[in-house]
């Protein structure tokens, strides 16, 4: 393919965005993120900061991004307003300093937001592309996110033509924009593998600035060792999943999974492709992971749909040169229908997202550290949880070297509450809450999912506040989080000292 758009480097694609400007960018994690343009907006406003003038913008993605958007970014105070999500360690510093604002939602939901306009205006879509067709079909590289939103949505549109990713990914995605309600239908997706849309993106020529031209690998960062913890939490999420199997809860065939980000994640996957009792499985899942490129490649997951190949370079490699194997096996979506709550709750999904903690009740925590600092987002976590067949948290027991407990008496912040959250499980084993009251709740959490180090304080805890239909002290709920805010360590708390 080709196309006649003017070629402008990244310092000229980026002088032509201003001061106050919304900007939609393509990618969804650091897949398919722009790297160029973000980076020489970064620069222009460093040198308009110095030259004394104001230079900020509004920054919609599909997820979070690498560093050289979100991280260029804040390093230049040049981002106004965040949706819907991010891992950065400079931009979340700035988020929690106050400095900038950020608007943590579901991402399933961010395209009709920016469709019905309760976001602003967006002035620019900066999308990569791995081909271009001068009739403004657009062939996206790593991920799909809420780039087709942003391309109908923006006034005007930056590409990135990036030659690290092939022209061949053609095939590999599936465009697809559900009308607005009150007329939308069905989303016609009854298996993983249903293809609904087109394999490109279309924009009118005439929205298009220009075009920059790159050669920059996806910045994904590579996979931690699998350490004791993370084997046996992936132990324990394939065992559960094995006994559901046995037990008629889950039908021989499987369900399709969904498996959130970091190493946890993929550490779950690596374990459920090593057990026989699992057959081939699907994925209907918002984020591929290096391990899903190891299961498909032995066949032990037969299809997997997704909204970002969020790989290692290696990984990513490997996919780009076996592309005809893969492409009938890998599918990209946009965020609105790789999360869809009706799709997620038609096609009977196994949800398996990680907590930053969980209390005695099941409710989870997976965004604010102590109630208060902004960790990520709640990304699509909540997308999947709510609307799963089968909805699993898993984390180790303990965080910052045994001192801080996961298991708490009452989450500091709930994002997935007790009545979505069907399964929690740490290191230490499972507490399948389905079924269970609120008492019956809080002694299976404690006994299979708190470290024995807790165990009997959170034991303590319940003897003490034994009324009410949920167990809960109103002056002791948040006693272990304020006794670590004062002496660093959750452990060996004495309740009646914290009765005030
Ligand atoms: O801090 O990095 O300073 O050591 O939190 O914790 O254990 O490394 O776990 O990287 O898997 O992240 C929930 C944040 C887990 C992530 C969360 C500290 C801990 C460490 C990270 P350090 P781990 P992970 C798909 C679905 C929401 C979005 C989501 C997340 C750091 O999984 O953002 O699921 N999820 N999206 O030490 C204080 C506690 C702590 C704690 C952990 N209780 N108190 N600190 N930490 N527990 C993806 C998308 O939506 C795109």
């Amino acid at each position: 393919m080709f196309s006649s758009f003017p070629v402008l480097t990244a310092e000229e694609a980026a002088s032509l965005i201003h001061n106050g400007q919304t900007v939609g960018f393509s990618g969804f994690t650091p897949a398919g993120t722009p790297k160029a343009i973000p980076t020489a907006i970064a620069a222009r406003a460093t040198a308009e900061h110095a030259a004394g003038r104001p230079f900020q913008i509004g920054v919609l993605t599909g997820a979070s991004t690498g560093p050289s958007l979100d991280g260029a970014l804040a390093e230049a105070h040049a981002i106004r307003f965040r949706t819907p999500y991010q891992s950065n360690a400079k931009l979340r510093a700035l988020i929690n300093a106050g400095e900038t604002r950020f608007v943590d939602m579901h991402l399933s939901v961010l395209p009709q937001m920016v469709r019905y306009g309760v976001l602003g205006p967006v002035d620019w879509a900066v999308v990569e592309a791995c081909d271009v067709t001068s009739g403004g079909g657009i062939v996206l590289t790593s991920a799909v996110g809420a780039a087709p939103t942003y391309l109908n949505q923006a006034a005007r549109v930056l590409i990135e033509r990036n030659r690290r990713h092939p022209p061949s990914l053609l095939g590999m995605h599936d465009i697809y924009e559900p009308a607005d309600p009150p007329v939308r239908r069905a989303i016609p997706v009854y298996r993983v593998s249903d293809r609904i849309g087109t394999p490109i993106a279309l924009v009118p020529p005439s929205k298009i600035a220009g075009m920059v031209e790159t050669d920059a690998p996806d910045e994904c960062g590579a996979f931690s060792e699998m350490t004791p913890v993370t084997e046996r939490i992936g132990r324990n999420v394939a065992d559960f999943l094995v006994f559901e199997i046995a037990a008629g809860r889950i039908p021989k065939g499987f369900l399709p999974l969904q498996s959130g980000v970091g190493d946890i994640a993929n550490c779950v996957l690596a374990a459920l492709g090593t057990r026989p009792e699992i057959p081939p499985f699907e994925m209907y899942t918002e984020v591929l992971q290096d391990a899903v490129v190891d299961l498909v490649e032995q066949e032990r997951c037969r299809f997997a749909s997704t909204c970002a190949l969020t790989l290692s370079p290696p990984a990513m490699g490997r996919l780009t040169q076996n592309l005809e194997f893969f492409r009938p096996r890998i599918l990209m979506r946009p965020q609105e229908i790789s999360n869809n709550p009706e799709v997620v709750r038609r096609l009977g999904i196994i949800s398996m997202n990680t907590a930053i903690e969980a209390d005695l009740f099941g409710n989870v925590n997976s965004t604010h550290v102590m109630g208060r600092q902004m960790m990520n987002g709640i990304g699509g976590s909540g997308d999947f949880t709510r609307n799963a067949y089968l909805s699993i948290f898993s984390c180790p027991s303990t965080a910052k070297g045994g001192r801080i407990s996961t298991i708490v008496p009452l989450v500091t912040h709930v994002d997935h509450s007790e009545h979505s959250v069907q399964v929690v499980i740490t290191e230490q084993g499972v507490a399948d809450l389905r079924g269970q009251d609120p008492h019956e709740r809080a002694r299976l959490i404690i006994d299979h999912c708190a470290h024995p180090d807790f165990r009997p304080q959170l034991n303590e805890y319940l003897d003490l506040v034994r009324q009410g239909h949920t167990p809960q002290s109103l002056s002791l709920a948040f006693a272990m989080h304020r006794q670590y805010e004062s002496t660093g360590d959750m452990r060996g708390i004495r309740w009646e000292e914290w009765r005030k």
